[in-house]
């Protein structure tokens, strides 16, 4: 009997931690940070001319980025479990800041009129993809985690 409620109870926990993984930087936009998803700065990485590569390949990661801070990043691994929480602008404001390339790389270049934020999302756009990545919203749309703004 105790066994069984123990089981059960294992079973809940097991659920309960496997919801909170599946709640963090989704490609639905409703990615809210968990305990399971760590934080990092992208700000002051990287020069205008030498960008510093990070990877998101392990673990489940919110870059965020301060707007009013200069950065030059390459993100590697970025997945469905990430994703980019931007400060000190809006989503309007980043919406003429995204293209991407046919290499299937997202470039995010947001100049604030005093720091170039700059990221590159290698391999976001999966083989085959017809639609173009113009703005927050068509990125949003992708598989891969969310840009958010807070
Ligand atoms: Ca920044």
């Amino acid at each position: 009997m105790m066994t069984k409620v123990l089981t059960i109870l294992r079973a809940a926990v097991l659920a309960g931690a496997m919801m909170m993984v599946g709640a963090c930087g989704s490609g639905s936009g409703s990615g809210e940070n968990t305990p399971a998803m760590q934080s990092t700065s992208i700000d002051a990485l990287g020069t205008l001319n030498a960008p510093v590569t990070l990877s998101a390949a392990t673990g489940s990661i919110n870059f965020t980025d301060d707007a009013s801070f200069a950065n030059n990043v390459i993100i590697q691994g970025f997945g469905a479990d990430d994703k980019i929480t931007v400060t000190g602008a809006n989503s309007a404001q980043y919406d003429a800041a995204i293209s991407s390339t046919s290499a299937g790389d997202v470039i995010i270049a947001y100049n604030s009129g005093t720091a170039l934020n700059r990221i590159v999302l290698q391999g976001v756009i999966p083989a085959g993809f017809t639609g173009l990545v113009f703005d927050v919203a068509s990125f949003n749309a992708l598989a891969v985690g969310d840009i958010e703004f807070k």
